[in-house]
């Protein structure tokens, strides 16, 4: 099931928040800022281990990882880099696969409600229709090949521009939901 409400991801109970990071897994502004803010120091004390370990050279684009979600209303932080938008190279792929990986990371923990933000639709400048498609379609085709314990996405959109983009969208695709 796919849900789309105008808010805030960090205030979201779900078992896992997606968050819209950068390969330094380190923070910045934007919904990374927001989650490392609400989360607390525990959720950067888990990333810079990361660092530390398996991902010494940081996470690439398109890549997930999780972390405790410190002090938020959920369990994890699933953290993804997406791609920034470019004129001249279509980067989708790696969009898309942003939102599989994160799926199957949250599988892998056994999570069954999962928020998503706009991944790339801020900072990195990806345009909303555009990015909207692509969440919608790669998060319905991963939910519907059957081996995600996934029961409930949500995509908690900043703004109304940003919910109204992704409710045409999913009614567009026959999505309806909430
Ligand atoms: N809850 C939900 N959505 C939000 C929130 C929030 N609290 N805050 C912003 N948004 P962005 P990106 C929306 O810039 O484009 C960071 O510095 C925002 O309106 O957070 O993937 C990272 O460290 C937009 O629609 O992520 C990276 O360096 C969407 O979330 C870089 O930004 C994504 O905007 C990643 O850029």
């Amino acid at each position: 099931m796919i849900e789309l409400v105008e808010g805030d991801i960090t205030e979201q109970q779900v078992d896992v928040v997606v968050n819209a990071a950068n390969s330094s897994l380190l923070g910045g502004g934007g919904v990374d800022g927001a989650i490392h803010r609400r989360g607390g120091p525990e959720i950067l004390t888990e990333c810079r281990a990361l660092r530390a370990g398996h991902y010494g050279k940081g996470l690439k684009t398109g890549e997930a990882v999780a972390t405790t979600a410190g002090r938020l209303p959920a369990r994890w932080v699933v953290h993804t880099v997406g791609p920034v938008w470019s004129d001249s190279e279509d980067r989708s792929a790696l969009l898309a696969a942003c939102h599989r990986n994160s799926l199957h990371v949250a599988a892998d923990l056994g999570a069954h409600t999962v928020a998503f933000p706009a991944i790339s639709t801020g900072i990195y400048r990806w345009p909303l229709e555009s990015a909207a498609e692509i969440a919608l379609e790669t998060v319905t085709n991963t939910l519907s090949a059957g081996s995600c314990s996934v029961a409930l996405v949500r995509f908690v959109l900043f703004g109304t521009d940003a919910y109204d983009v992704f409710r045409e969208q999913a009614d567009a695709m026959g999505l309806g939901g909430s």
